[in-house]
């Protein structure tokens, strides 16, 4: 019989990334009967208020899953490497958040919108990965106009907040930025160069090809998601003194003309985006915006007549909300309405 509510471990529920988890089922009125709390033996045993209660905060152990029918993950790709495979073993269908298992051939990359048939194959694992913020906001827009007119490249440029690289990560932003209006010196622990107003054109390690880790998973990601290995994807990904939502400058050549217009239509009438685009009154997105919202931002819609079939546009969108925790809950929803 199906079941009515359902037991969510959530690891690394003190992060950024699990604190929206917590956020997003609480606004979402996800069906809950146990919610289990872990993170590092760093706060283990502290408290974290979730639908009124004070839930106590438990050390991620192998034995954590027991009786657990979904765990949300985001404790690091290191860490899911270990545990998700010990929860998934423990029958907890994992939504996982970090890079670890994402382009494992049987292992479904979802973003509900894009390719949410792609979830029927969690049962060979039990585990799903949720793809990288960046790709996430991206494929969202880019996919209703590949079914309209066929996407044959992509080139994108990344403004991507400090949020995306963790808790300490916005710690290290505001501290910086008071250090500086003091003529302090400035702490840097966590990004390779001051951020403070500052753009770093390095996110994640350099690859032997040039490109970093990130750009790659940008690349990868968009073909296994849009289940098309043709479309040509090249990426340069930058950090920028932003706290919250990632930005996308992205070109795109189709195979069929496509107009503005058309374009500013289909995404108009697309699920997850709103078309923010009215430049005569200044009206375009912009991260501040975005933040706390679910919606995928496009705006500043454009042919590029520098090629047959060009179009220009401007991406925006809370990459801890649609980037990670909302896009996993969504995965979570689909779960539980079909398939546990
Ligand atoms: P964060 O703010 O630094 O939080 C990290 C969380 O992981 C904390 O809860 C931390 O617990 C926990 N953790 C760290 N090491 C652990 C361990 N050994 N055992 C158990 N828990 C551990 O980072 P975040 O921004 O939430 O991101 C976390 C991860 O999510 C990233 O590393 C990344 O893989 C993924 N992520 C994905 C996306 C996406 O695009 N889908 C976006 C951002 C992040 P303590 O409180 O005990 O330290
Ligand atoms: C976003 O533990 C790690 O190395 C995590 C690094 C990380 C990732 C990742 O690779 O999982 C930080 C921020 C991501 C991501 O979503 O790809």
């Amino acid at each position: 019989m199906k079941k009515k509510k359902y037991n969510i471990a959530i690891a690394g529920a003190t992060g950024m990334v699990g604190q929206e988890f917590l956020k997003i089922l609480e606004q979402r009125y996800f069906p809950i009967d146990k919610i289990k709390l872990l993170a590092s033996e760093r706060s283990a045993g502290s408290k974290l208020a979730f639908r009124g209660k004070e839930e106590k905060v438990h050390l991620l152990s192998e034995e954590t899953f027991e009786g657990m029918d979904i765990g949300l993950f985001s404790p690091g790709a290191s860490v899911s490497k270990i545990y998700a495979p010990i929860a998934a073993k423990a029958g907890c269908v994992v939504i996982d958040n970090t890079s670890q298992f994402r382009m494992e051939p049987d292992i479904p990359l979802v973003v509900p919108e894009v390719n949410p048939k792609a979830i029927a194959q969690y049962k060979k694992r039990n585990i799903i990965a949720n793809p990288n913020c960046s790709t996430i906001q991206m494929v969202v827009a880019l996919k209703p106009i590949h079914d309209a007119a066929r996407i044959k490249r992509i080139v994108v440029s990344t403004y991507q907040a400090v949020s995306g690289a963790g808790k300490e990560a916005v710690d290290e932003l505001s501290s910086q930025v008071r250090a500086l209006f003091n003529m302090k010196p400035i702490e840097k622990n966590i990004f390779p160069h001051q951020i403070a107003f500052n753009c770093i054109p390095q996110i994640d390690v350099f690859l032997e090809n040039g490109y970093t880790k990130e750009e790659m998973k940008m690349v990868n990601e968009t073909k296994k998601i849009m289940g098309d290995d043709s479309i040509k994807v090249t990426a340069t990904a930058v950090r920028v003194p932003v706290f919250n939502s990632h930005s996308e400058s992205v070109n795109i050549e189709t195979e069929r003309k496509i107009t503005a217009k058309e374009v500013k239509k289909i995404l108009s009438n697309a699920p997850g985006i709103k078309v923010l685009d009215d430049p005569a009154n200044k009206v375009y997105p912009m991260p501040i915006d975005a933040a706390e919202m679910d919606e995928v931002f496009v705006g500043r819609i454009r042919e590029d007549d520098t090629v047959p079939n060009g179009i220009n546009m401007w991406i925006v969108s809370d990459n801890i909300r649609k980037g990670a925790a909302l896009n996993a809950v969504q995965i979570a929803e689909v779960l539980i309405r079909e398939y546990l």
